[in-house]
């Protein structure tokens, strides 16, 4: 944890009443989840993610792609909220607004008690019809085979209820994470590298909105050069630390 920044962080979110933060897989790193670029590991070590998550991985194997994401639903529900997690959750309690925009998919800041969040990638928790027949699963059953399960709708694939890469994010919900980010008096980012669009571009519409930004992660990120203040930590070691003074002030 370098200091400067936390204290530079802390000083610069001391007199916050609308707080936007921004995360990404880092976030629940210390949860056991693993980041979307080391989330290759064992069996997956030879695939490429970004293949995988994408309409065109599932429509060549469905069944690889739904095993895939299987293993990382099992990963997910065994997982807990960390400290980071828990620390926000708190905090929301001091600000008269902490929206939480979310590129995970893993619903640990809702699990952590968080009730302002934008999933703006979708929850790998739920399924929906392939053919967008309008059914959506909030746990889907397992079929020995390893095949998705079939929509009772129509018949088509279930798949997981996530933004695959070459798919457009639900604009609702995109357009809501850009007027929180706008709208905060300070845009707190965690756990992200900042390459995956249009996430990645949510810390410059703020920064050209006069909002300031402070960027939190134990690595350099696309963000850095946006940033207001940079805190090298982790989510579950700096958060507790970056946020308590705020939960001490309660919200008028
Ligand atoms: C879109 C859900 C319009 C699925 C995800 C070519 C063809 C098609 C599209 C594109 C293209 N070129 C570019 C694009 C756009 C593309 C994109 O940005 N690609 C990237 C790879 C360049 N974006 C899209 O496709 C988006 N849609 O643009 O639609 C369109 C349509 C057609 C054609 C063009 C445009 C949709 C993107 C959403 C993809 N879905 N997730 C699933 O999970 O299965 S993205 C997925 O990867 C995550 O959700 C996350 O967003 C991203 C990973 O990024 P991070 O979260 O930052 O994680 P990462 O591992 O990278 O970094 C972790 C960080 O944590 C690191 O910095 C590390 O230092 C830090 N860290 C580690 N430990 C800790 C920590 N920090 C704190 N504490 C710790 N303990
Ligand atoms: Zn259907």
């Amino acid at each position: 944890m370098s200091a400067g920044g936390l204290a530079a962080a802390r000083a610069l979110l001391a007199g916050v009443r609308r707080l936007a933060v921004l995360t990404g897989a880092g976030m629940s790193a210390e949860s056991g989840v693993p980041t979307f670029r080391d989330a290759q590991t064992g069996l997956w070590s030879r695939f490429d993610p970004v293949q995988l998550a994408s309409p065109e991985g599932f429509r060549d194997d469905p069944p690889l792609v739904w095993r895939w994401y299987a293993w990382r639903r099992e990963l997910v529900a065994g997982a807990q909220p960390n400290a980071g997690h828990r620390a926000l959750a708190r905090a929301a309690g001091s600000f008269d607004s902490l929206c939480i925009v979310t590129q995970n998919v893993d619903g640990l800041h809702q699990r952590a008690g968080s009730s302002d969040v934008i999933e703006i990638h979708g929850n790998i928790l739920r399924s929906r019809c392939l053919d967008e027949c309008g059914v959506r699963f909030e746990r889907p059953q397992q079929l020995p085979s390893g095949e998705p399960p079939r929509c009772p709708g129509c018949g088509s694939w279930l798949r997981p209820d996530v933004v695959w890469f070459g798919e457009m994010l639900d604009p609702v919900q995109l357009r809501a994470a850009g007027e929180a980010v706008s709208g905060a008096q300070a845009l707190l980012v965690i756990g992200t590298s900042g390459l995956v669009y249009p996430a990645a571009g949510l810390p410059l519409q703020a920064r050209r909105a006069g909002v300031p930004v402070v960027v939190l992660n134990p690595q350099p990120t696309e963000i850095d050069s946006v940033a207001d203040a940079l805190v090298a930590g982790t989510a579950g070691e700096v958060l507790p630390a970056l946020l308590a003074r705020q939960a001490d002030q309660p919200a008028t």
